[in-house]
């Protein structure tokens, strides 16, 4: 099983790696071959993560092979995990890079290649999970860019279901294993929209046990739109630790068939489910079957409240879109 991971000298990369070579991630007994692909420049702090990857003996792994290109690194891969990207904020040929659109137009350039590549030489049926920022969008290009619609791609948005889970836990005092159908619509980004008015909790519909519309809106909302921001706050770096669980929880989620009546979530191509606009990637909540297919669950009722927070985060991935329409 070839397993490809960009970024992987990045600080997400560091748990990442280490959580997807535990046993039972993968639906396959067949061993790990890892294939870690970083910039030339970070190929030395790369070496040193692999001296430790090698000294962790997991039984799981057959191989760890280093890269700096993505075109070797892709050739016949089952999964391709696109972690790496130009974070905002970091300095390019003497200009900080600020503006969303800029951003766009830097990583857009990294998801054409890696989507040429992968489209080409991954195998037919590799799952692709995009979590470097802008993922939605950064998945749009590379998908794009694939020209091949028998891969599966993907961007992260389980991040935010978990953390969504980890407040309602708290509210409604129960297990996060006893939270059902929670889903998250829309962009990864401030404007995404957490759904709890489908959510289930020990079989009781979430909306109506909290019942308080106030706190909904006005706590629970704004704690998971803004919670990376507190992270990044806090910890002088943003999530990392939390992202890779998230990550690894996804190519479970993916591997495994989802629990009965359950949902799992990640953004895929919108096909105008729930009024999303065709052609952007959106959250969904999705159920896997087991053998790498996943679908849209598409009985979630949507009251004016939820049906305008998704049209606000679709409005914003429309605008991303535009912004990149050279590329796509
Ligand atoms: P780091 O800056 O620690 O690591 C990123 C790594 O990517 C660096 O080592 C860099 O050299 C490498 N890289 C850059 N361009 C590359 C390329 N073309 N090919 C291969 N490697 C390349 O960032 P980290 O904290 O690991 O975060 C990685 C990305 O995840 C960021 O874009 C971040 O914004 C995003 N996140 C996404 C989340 C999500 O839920 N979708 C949540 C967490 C995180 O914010």
């Amino acid at each position: 099983m070839k397993v490809v991971i960009t970024g992987a000298a990045g600080q997400i990369a560091y748990s990442l790696i280490p959580f997807l070579c535990e046993k039972g991630v993968f639906n396959s007994d067949e061993r790990l071959d890892l294939n870690l692909v970083e910039i030339p420049q970070a190929m030395g702090r790369l070496d040193g993560f692999v001296k430790e990857l090698e000294d962790s003996a997991y039984s799981t792994v057959n191989s760890i092979n280093t890269f700096d290109n993505i075109q070797n690194a892709v050739v016949d891969a089952d999964w391709c995990l696109l972690v790496g990207s130009i974070p905002r904020g970091i300095v390019l040929n003497g200009k900080e890079i600020k503006e969303r659109s800029d951003l766009l137009q830097i990583n857009g350039g990294i998801f054409t290649e890696q989507g040429k590549a992968i489209g080409t030489s991954a195998k037919e049926n590799c799952k692709i999970l995009v979590v470097g920022n802008p993922a939605n969008t950064n998945a749009l290009i590379g998908k794009h860019s694939s020209n091949n619609n028998s891969q599966l791609w993907m961007a992260m948005t389980m991040l935010d279901a978990l953390r969504a889970k980890a407040q309602l836990s708290q509210k409604l005092n129960c297990h996060v294993d006893d939270i059902y159908r929670l889903a998250i619509f829309g962009n990864h980004s401030p404007t995404m929209f957490p759904d709890l008015e489908n959510t289930l909790v020990n079989g009781k519909n979430a909306y109506e046990e909290i019942n308080d519309h106030e706190w909904v809106e006005t706590e629970f909302l704004p704690k998971i739109q803004q919670r990376g921001a507190e992270i990044i706050k806090a910890r002088g770096a943003s999530s990392a630790s939390s992202a890779a669980r998230a990550a690894c929880d996804t190519v479970k989620a993916v591997e495994h068939p989802t629990r009965s009546g359950d949902v799992f979530n990640a953004a895929v191509m919108s096909d105008g489910a729930y009024g999303m606009p065709e052609g952007i990637f959106s959250g969904f909540p999705l159920i896997s079957n087991g053998d790498g297919s996943v679908e849209i669950v598409r009985d979630y009722n949507l009251s004016p409240f939820a049906k305008a927070g998704l049209e606000k985060t679709a409005n914003e991935l429309l605008e991303e879109k535009d912004l990149v329409k050279d590329l796509i």
